[in-house]
């Protein structure tokens, strides 16, 4: 029998699993080579969080797993900007922006919605600046149940609000900000068989602390601080709860140092109080009364960590700075984190020479408009090679 063609010449392998440094195994019509002789690329499938730590996440044996393969998200060193603004220090990004919807959203929902799931609900709800809903509208479709979600009136990222529409979400913009709609959301939840996947949901903070199991893994030990943008405070408590249960147990010695990073005009953990009219372009974090007080005050002092708040110019500044020097292009908010960690190297707050962890939480795609309004003006040129010849002679000498 002829090998079918494909209108290619056959060549020394075929076919892109024996691609890889395989001998030629010619597939033309003889017996099927013995797969196990052949060095194989291929690796077990990763399919979501849940699944990779089965053990640690209280999901009941046997319940439908809602999963988009979140987490497993990459640890990325940082090897230009340090030098760039002469910090000396290991600063590595756990840049959760690549996650399914694009934030570290998708560590909790997944939790939360596989739990509402098995417990009957046929719908979930939330308040949310943008990413909570985009996740919860997602990982809601992939269940099969109603989203309905709570954004403030303007002030969400363009990106955001589309992913909750085009997710099919019941979205509500409210005439109120964030924290109108989350003591909204509390109000309803009783009133129907419905879910709140917000933070306060129990099982987002379990799905969530998975990202503090996948640090300590990859760097072997815990940083010695993790630096964080704090919003509602799920999230540090999460990364807490993660990092203590791997020390527990033994596996790691330490824990980190948290340090929380709050936008100026929306920082109720600077304050000391909560705040009632929060304003920040980090629109994410727009947030004065974060549902986590308890908590994230507990985080801080069991650390041994802080909290500090981050200029708007300053959050900008760094997140264009992390884009040009390292390609990465996180959300206004998650910039934060890395705003704090330069800015208290830079103090000698954290000493030269530490190890640090930044999460980005959101990924910059989320909201070009205001990434856009602050970087380089395109060139309009003429369709001629000798007008683009002249533009890049010009820049590169
Ligand atoms: C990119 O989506 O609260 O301190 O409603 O989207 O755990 O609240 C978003 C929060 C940081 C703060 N970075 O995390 C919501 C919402 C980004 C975020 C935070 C958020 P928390």
């Amino acid at each position: 029998m002829a090998a079918p063609s494909l209108g290619v010449s056959p060549g020394p392998t075929n076919g892109p699993a024996l691609a890889l440094g395989a001998r030629a195994v010619a597939y033309n019509g003889d017996p099927a080579p013995v797969l196990a002789e052949v060095p194989m690329p291929f690796r077990p499938r990763y399919t979501g969080l849940i699944a990779r730590y089965r053990n640690r996440i209280p999901i009941r044996e046997g319940a439908r797993l809602i999963s988009l393969g979140e987490g497993n998200t990459p640890l990325i060193q940082l090897e230009n900007l340090p030098r760039r603004v002469a910090v000396e220090a290991e600063i590595h990004v756990k840049f959760e922006g690549l996650n399914p919807t694009g934030s570290f959203k998708d560590r909790g929902m997944t939790v939360a919605v596989t739990q509402a799931v098995d417990e009957g609900a046929t719908g979930v709800i939330c308040a949310s600046t943008g990413n909570t809903s985009a996740s919860a509208a997602a990982y809601a479709a992939r269940a099969g149940i109603r989203a309905f979600v709570l954004i403030p009136e303007g002030k969400i990222a363009l990106g955001k609000l589309a992913q909750a529409m085009v997710e099919g979400a019941i979205t509500l913009q409210i005439r109120g900000n964030f924290d109108d709609g989350m003591r909204i959301v509390k109000e309803v939840a009783g009133e129907a068989r419905i879910a709140i996947v917000n933070s306060i949901n129990p099982f987002r903070i379990e799905g969530q602390k998975t990202a503090a199991f996948e640090v300590l893994e990859e760097l072997g030990r815990a940083p010695d601080y993790h630096c964080i943008p704090v919003g509602n405070a799920g999230n540090i408590t999460a990364y807490w709860k993660g990092y203590s249960e791997y020390q527990q147990e033994g596996i790691v010695a330490h824990r980190p140092c948290m340090c929380g990073y709050q936008a100026a005009g929306a920082a109720p953990f600077v304050q000391g109080a909560m705040v009632d009219h929060p304003e920040t372009v980090a629109t994410a974090i727009r947030i004065g009364h974060p549902q986590s007080w308890e908590q994230a005050w507990a985080v801080k002092k069991e650390s041994g960590g802080w909290f500090d708040a981050i200029s708007d110019e300053e959050i900008l500044a760094t997140q264009r700075l992390l884009a040009t020097t390292e390609g990465i292009f996180c959300e206004p908010a998650s910039a934060a984190s890395l705003a704090g960690a330069l800015r208290d190297l830079k103090a000698g707050r954290i000493e030269a020479g530490a190890t640090i962890v930044c999460t980005l939480t959101g990924h910059g795609l989320k909201d070009p408009d205001i990434a856009m309004r602050h970087s380089g003006d395109v060139i309009p040129v003429d369709a001629t090679l000798e007008a683009v010849r002249r533009i890049i002679l010009d820049r590169i000498g």
